[in-house]
């Protein structure tokens, strides 16, 4: 049961989102839980229980259980975030209070700032609150009594409420490999056959913001990747996309198309004066498409021809939150600063003062009042209108409507063929259009532990196709942090390794021994029929694809507590290893299952019984676990997607059957229905 309240719209404009799809009336009744201490500026308040549990908040820091903190919806560019980070690149306003008394689903609708103080300042304390918007709030009940299946339910009818995941074609499942330092056609191209060398599973290559022309968008620079067209066309044959970058921001240049067509459309944001909006990012002085408006939308979009023309069938977007290094007035008022210290005696104050003009400068507060944009807001008779409204009311959305732009875009040019795309900035609606990589991490240990508990909150709020910087993206992996990484990314849709240009290059094959490397990434190929099958399945039943245990455990308060592993589709359970020189690792199974222990490329299996475990984990090694009755379908490994044999499948488990989703790879058409293969023992 789903029931709306809008709430403090007399002050504001009512921000049309685009994140839920069902119209849902406006409710009378009183909000069924807690206090709305304030509607404008919005603020509410419950009081929970001593083992009320909160899921959800998506792209965030921290644990499972997200009591404790106090987290902020604040799209931003947080490159090596830590557990004080209040705010990381995604905003992700769902909500689910567990507990004895109550158990209930909130979705805050809103584009603009939001926070959830959940038990921070005062322990039992939950309060949500905006800065000076109104919010339209989703309260979700699960309508089942029996209470078993609460936790799922909930999801399920908040995923019906926001409409069906975003699904990307089959090649996409597989290894894809980036650097931030690929410069040109035969770095590229000494990637793939040192992969192919080593016998290593790989099927994309990404292309980072070199392989464009003074970091213009939608240019390849001939230079660096002479006939490109050509180049795709032999990598395709080699059984590799290319997935090039497109960045937010538009540099400023007469003569250079993108740019001249936006300003003479009027398509990019604009300042109070009227005049265009200038941020300085990778090409310098740039201008930020205005992804609220359709039409600019409409327009960007177009441009992705060029590259599809090329052979290209897949996207990553950055800096879109959206970041940006200074505005034509934020450099100008740090310069002024800067010039009144000079001669001065700098003392501690003044000093540290001086330092900071520098580093304030980026992604400023100040900055995100000084653009515009034309967005669509509802009117009290229930239609729509577009508003022209300050860029800080509406910054949330921003990333998210650079997905929409982008994938609209792409089937327009490709109606009969899904393509890739993945997006640092988001906000829920934008999970049906793209994925998104959880941005830049660092080659830590800590960094590989927050993806395990972030991809189940991922899945609730609708992104299903995610994954981490597999080694991390800043600072240099140990060779046991990338095969760690790598073991637990085997299982995560997205599954990229990718690093900044500054690190040691951390590509599998560059440690030395490979044996390890090819194993592992052996299974995902094993896997993929697999986890493209639960992958297909969780998106078109509004299911999630990684699960916390208590989901599907929910009488056992052990499984409440156990956020160190997690339930991936129907069949699996997760026990990542993900501390340096841990030789293994306690495990608690809550029913009987069977261990599976990958090495050398094969399974074995043994059966183990429900309760608590301490398993053998060797580095070059996987170890995870099927449930009772259940078994998971073996591909023999391949070295791309396209070369997996699915007809030679093995099933391995207690269980003796699957039912395997199938499908062409690329239709756009996705149904259940009849794409459904049973595979017996
Ligand atoms: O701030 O394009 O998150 O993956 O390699 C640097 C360069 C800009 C940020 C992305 C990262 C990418 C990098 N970009």
């Amino acid at each position: 049961m789903t029931e709306k309240f809008v709430i403090g719209f007399e002050n504001c404009p009512l921000i049309d989102t685009g994140a839920v799809v069902r119209e849902v009336a406006a409710s009378e009744n009183k909000f069924p839980f807690g206090e709305i201490v304030n509607s404008w500026p919005f603020k509410w308040t419950f009081n929970m229980d001593e083992d009320d549990v909160v899921f959800g908040l998506g792209e965030s820091v921290r644990g499972i259980n997200k009591r404790g903190f106090t987290y902020e919806s604040w799209c931003s560019d947080v490159p090596g975030q830590n557990e004080g980070t209040k705010s990381m690149y995604g905003a992700h306003n769902f909500l689910i209070v567990y507990g004895k008394k109550h158990v209930f689903g909130l979705f805050f609708d809103t584009a603009s700032r939001i926070s959830f103080d959940i038990g921070f300042t005062e322990h039992n304390i939950l309060e949500v609150s905006t800065e000076d918007t109104g919010v339209e709030i989703y309260v979700i009940r699960d309508s089942e009594s029996s209470g078993k299946n609460q936790l799922n339910n909930i999801v399920k009818e908040f995923r019906a409420l926001i409409g069906t995941s975003y699904i990307p074609p089959m090649w996409a499942f597989g290894f894809q490999q980036s650097r931030w330092g690929y410069k040109t056609n035969e770095d590229v191209q000494t990637v793939v056959d040192s992969y192919r060398k080593a016998g290593i599973g790989l099927d994309s290559v990404c292309l980072d913001i070199d392989y464009m022309t003074d970091y213009k968008d939608f240019t390849v620079d001939e230079k660096k990747f002479p006939e490109f067209k050509n180049f795709t066309k032999k990598l395709s044959e080699e059984g590799i996309h290319l997935i090039p970058i497109i960045d937010a921001g538009v540099k400023l240049q007469e003569g250079y198309d993108v740019c001249d067509d936006g300003v003479k459309n009027n398509f990019f944001c604009k300042k109070a004066d009227g005049k265009d909006f200038v941020a300085g990012v990778w090409p310098g002085r740039s201008y930020f498409p205005d992804f609220l408006n359709p039409d600019a939308r409409e327009w960007f979009g177009s441009y992705y021809r060029r590259l599809l023309e090329n052979g290209v069938e897949g996207f990553w977007n950055d800096m879109n939150e959206p970041a940006m290094f200074y505005s034509d007035e934020s450099l100008e008022e740090a310069f002024e600063k800067i010039r009144n210290f000079e001669g001065e005696n700098l003392d501690v104050q003044s000093f540290f003062e001086f330092k900071d003009v520098g580093q304030k400068i980026s992604n400023s507060d100040e900055d995100y009042k000084r653009f515009y944009h034309n967005a669509s807001v509802k009117t009290s008779d229930g239609s729509k209108k577009t508003f022209c409204i300050r860029h800080d009311k509406v910054h949330n959305i921003f990333g998210g409507n650079m997905t929409r732009a982008s994938a609209e875009g792409m089937e327009k040019i490709l109606p009969n063929k899904r393509t890739l795309l993945y997006s640092r900035a988001s906000c829920i609606g934008a999970h049906r259009y793209g994925g998104i990589w959880t941005g830049d991490n660092c080659s830590q240990w800590a960094h590989l532990e927050q993806e395990i508990k972030m991809l189940p909150s991922l899945n609730m709020c609708g992104f299903l196709y995610s994954g981490a910087d597999i080694g991390g993206f800043g600072q240099s992996p140990s060779v046991d942090l990338v095969l760690r990484w790598t073991a637990f990314g085997v299982f995560t849709p997205l599954m990229r390794n990718h690093s900044a240009w500054d690190s040691r290059v951390q590509e599998c094959y560059s440690f030395g021994d490979t044996k390890g490397f090819k194993s592992i990434v052996d299974l995902r190929y094993a896997l993929l029929p697999y986890i493209y099958s639960e992958f297909v399945k969780a998106a078109m039943k509004n299911e999630m694809y990684f699960k916390p245990l208590c989901f599907d455990f929910s009488d056992d308060e052990r499984a409440l507590d156990c956020d160190d592993e997690i339930l991936l589709g129907n069949e699996i359970l997760l026990a990542p290893i993900y501390k340096q020189n841990a030789r293994g690792r306690y495990v608690y199974l809550p029913e009987d299952m069977t261990m599976i222990t990958w090495e050398n490329s094969t399974a074995r299996a043994e059966e183990i019984s429900a309760g608590d475990h301490y398993i053998n984990v060797p580095l070059n090694s996987v170890v995870f676990f099927i449930r009772k009755n259940k078994a998971v379908p073996f591909a023999k490994p391949a070295s791309c997607v396209k070369d997996i044999n699915s007809a030679d499948l093995k099933l391995i488990g207690g269980g003796s059957e699957y039912e395997l989703y199938e499908d062409d790879g690329f239709t756009r058409d996705i149904k259940l229905d009849g794409r459904i293969r049973l595979i017996r023992k």
